[in-house]
Order: C-alpha cells, then sequence, then structure tokens
C-alpha cells in the first residue's frame, strides 16, 4: 500500500527509494526542506531496513582524548574543547602510560574499541603517537584502535615532514586499525571559512581519507550541522561524501553531529532541535545510499533522540564511551556513560534487535569476562 505523503514533491522521491536509484541534488534539497518529516523518516526507514534488518549496532567502547591543547584553538568557531597551551585552564596532555592506565580500565569493563583523538599539539613528536599506537597494541592486541581524524593525520604529516601516505603507513604499522570521521565540519568552502579558517580543506580531508581506504584503513564520515550552515552546504557535503565513497569504498558509518554552541564562540546560536536532529539522520540515509551504516550518535542527540532515530534511518546507536569532552566541554547534558543493558533496554523498546558490534560490525560474542568475534 503506498502511504499518503502530505508533501506530494515526496513522491517521485519515493518512487527512487522503491527502484533503488540515486537521488539527486535536488532531492536532497527537497528531503531537506519538506514539512513531512514523517514522510522523509518513512523514507529513510525502507533504506535503513533494506541495509541493516531489525538490527541495531552498539558496541562497547571507551574514549580518550590524548590533549586538548591545539595550535588551531583560536580558529575553530566552533570548538569548546581547545586550549592554546598547557599552562591554560583546563588544558590537558596524556603521557604514554596515563593513557594505557585509562585504556586498561576500560579493556577491564569489555570495550573492544578505544576511540581517540586531540588537538593538533604544538610540541608532542611524532614519535610519541607512534609509542602511543605500540604500547597499546602490545598490551591489548585484541581491542581495535580508531585514532586520529583527518585533520590530525595531515597535523601528523606535518611535524613528520612525512608524505600523508607515508604517515598514514607508519601509523597503521604501529597499530592504527582505522579513523573516526572528524575534521570534515561542513565541506563548502564558504561556511568552512567561517567556521574554521586555516583548518584542512575538504579535498584534502577527502583525500586523505582516500589514502587511508587505499592501504586499508577504514573509517568514517561526519558532518558538523546546526552552525551557520544552509541546506546546500548539507547536500553538498553528503554528495562530496558519496562521491568519494564511489571511489574509494572505505567509509563505514557516516555520524551526523549536532552543533553544541555553549563555550564556543558561536554561543548565541540555538541547540539543534529534535525535528532538526531527526532530519539530519534520514537525510544522510537517503542520500548516501553507498554507506552502510547510519549512527544516531547518543551523546549529541540525546538517548530519546537517538531511540527514535533508529526509526528514521539510524542503524547504530554508538557504544558506551565512559568519557566524552568534545559535546560536554560545549555543554552536552546526556551522561557521559551508559551501560550496555541500559543501551539494549533502549534499542529493544524502539522495536529494534540490539547487536553488540566491534567497530568494523563484526558482531561480539560474550562469555564470562570474555568476549570474542563471531566468525562472518
Ligand atoms: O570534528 C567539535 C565536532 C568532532 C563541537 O568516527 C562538535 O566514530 C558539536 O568526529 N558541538 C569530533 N560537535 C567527534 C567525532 C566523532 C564522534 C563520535 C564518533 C566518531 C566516529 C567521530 O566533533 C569534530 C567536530 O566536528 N565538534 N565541537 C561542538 N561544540
Amino acid at each position: 500500500m503506498r502511504p499518503q505523503f502530505s508533501d506530494n514533491r515526496l513522491e517521485p522521491i519515493h518512487d527512487k527509494v522503491l527502484s533503488e536509484e540515486r537521488l539527486s541534488f535536488d532531492d536532497g534539497q527537497i528531503l531537506y526542506e519538506s514539512p513531512d518529516l514523517i514522510g522523509v523518516g518513512y523514507l529513510a526507514n525502507i533504506v535503513r531496513e533494506r541495509k541493516n534488518g531489525n538490527t541495531a549496532y552498539f558496541n562497547m567502547n571507551q574514549h580518550i582524548d590524548y590533549t586538548n591543547v591545539c595550535i588551531l584553538h583560536a580558529r575553530c568557531h566552533f570548538c569548546a574543547f581547545a586550549r592554546k597551551d598547557i599552562e591554560t585552564e583546563g588544558a590537558w596532555e596524556l603521557s604514554v602510560d596515563d593513557f594505557l592506565a585509562k585504556a586498561m580500565y576500560s579493556i577491564e569493563q569489555g570495550c573492544t574499541e578505544i576511540h581517540s583523538v586531540g588537538g593538533h599539539h604544538p610540541n608532542l613528536p611524532f614519535d610519541y603517537y607512534l609509542r602511543l599506537l605500540r604500547t597499546l597494541k602490545e598490551q591489548m592486541p585484541q581491542v581495535h584502535l580508531k585514532f586520529f581524524t583527518a585533520s590530525e593525520i595531515h597535523h601528523l604529516a606535518r611535524i613528520s615532514k612525512l608524505s600523508i601516505k607515508d604517515t598514514l603507513e607508519a601509523l597503521h604499522e604501529a597499530g592504527l586499525d582505522s579513523m573516526p570521521g572528524g575534521g570534515a565540519e561542513i565541506f563548502a568552502p564558504e561556511t568552512r571559512d567561517k567556521i574554521c579558517r586555516g583548518k584542512i580543506s575538504a579535498e584534502v580531508w577527502l583525500d586523505i581519507h582516500c589514502q587511508a581506504h587505499e592501504l586499508g584503513i577504514p573509517s568514517n564520515a561526519t558532518m558538523l550541522y546546526g552552525h551557520i550552515e544552509t541546506t546546500e552546504d548539507r547536500v553538498d557535503h553528503l554528495i562530496r561524501l558519496r562521491e568519494t565513497q564511489d571511489k574509494s569504498g572505505g567509509f563505514i558509518t557516516f555520524i551526523p553531529l549536532a552543533f553544541h554552541p555553549e563555550n564556543t564562540r558561536l554561543g548565541h546560536l540555538p541547540s539543534t532541535s529534535g525535528i532538526t536532529d531527526l532530519r539530519n539522520i534520514a537525510v544522510s540515509r537517503l542520500m548516501l545510499d553507498n554507506f552502510p551504516h547510519i549512527r544516531a550518535y547518543w551523546i549529541m542527540v540525546g538517548l530519546k533522540m537517538a531511540q527514535i532515530g533508529l526509526n528514521f534511518g539510524a542503524d547504530d546507536i554508538h557504544g558506551t564511551v565512559t568519557e566524552e569532552k568534545i559535546t560536554h566541554m560545549a555543554g552536552a547534558k546526556t551522561p557521559q556513560v551508559i551501560t550496555a543493558d541500559e543501551i539494549k533496554r533502549l534499542i529493544c523498546e524502539a522495536g529494534r534487535v540490539p547487536v553488540e558490534r566491534d567497530t568494523l560490525y563484526n558482531e561480539i560474542i560474550r562469555k564470562g569476562n570474555k568476549w570474542y568475534r563471531k566468525a562472518a
């Protein structure tokens, strides 16, 4: 039975979704502007269930940010995390030993992934990053290390005086398993320039991910929404990611990131609404036809919205986290940790089937304190 859309511009998009035809830039604009959010969510859910059935994924992970000292601290207007130097209030740098101690604690709690990003530190030598990865891999070889945004990789290439490819290869060899999707912000050059002048361009961000994919390092992608970007900027961002994925194929998950204004230089802007959050989840599911997974990142959209997001295109709710800085320093009211049982309860209540995954979406099986990856 065909649904009744209150916005008839969704009719031809519905036909395309049913016949698995790629959506155009104009379709993306309509999806962002349509007053029929339920209709947009219905369409996204078709793609979500086609790709991932009734499953909703989560993982047991820990965020450990090695430093927030950042040479770009004055450039990124959306950031409440960065500090000028270690003397500034709220700044930190973790030694390899401190990092290891935090990671060990998480591993004892059953985490399968460490997610780590940091500022572009002016003095930490390249060797610090290699030692960090090597030490963790030695101590916890079964744990997946998802480290360093493309922007950090660019910084590391600069301080090591290596090419991007050689930098990635050295990090991979030291233990890097995949890269998170941060640093993408918004690709459209005029808007990007206004919110983070001097940060790597869209072209460089995309090229670094392509090079990582060629070396067998998969990655995620993000888009920061809810600041000064236009709907054209959002559609442009999604299409650039889709085109890159056509070429390189190494993106795993797309994570729309809801801007949190508190303590940032964009603090006059309002927080995103539930409608905007759900729409970004749904439109990304529809436009990114070649991305296997879309995440409702509960840290940023809240647990309640993430739960609803599972019926608006998302098939993943992120993980247990333990300690999160980037969003909480910008005023997030969500908790910093949630138990696996609570995640499972929320997923079941949303009518989905919870599956614990590792970073690459292999199912995790647990027996007592032990876990292993289910053979495909
Ligand atoms: O690049 C910074 C964003 C990103 C704010 O790949 C902010 O699995 C909202 O990318 N309000 C880093 N967002 C986080 C990130 C991420 C998170 C979870 C999972 C993964 C993954 C990646 O956070 C930054 C920037 O776009 N950000 N400040 C803020 N005030």
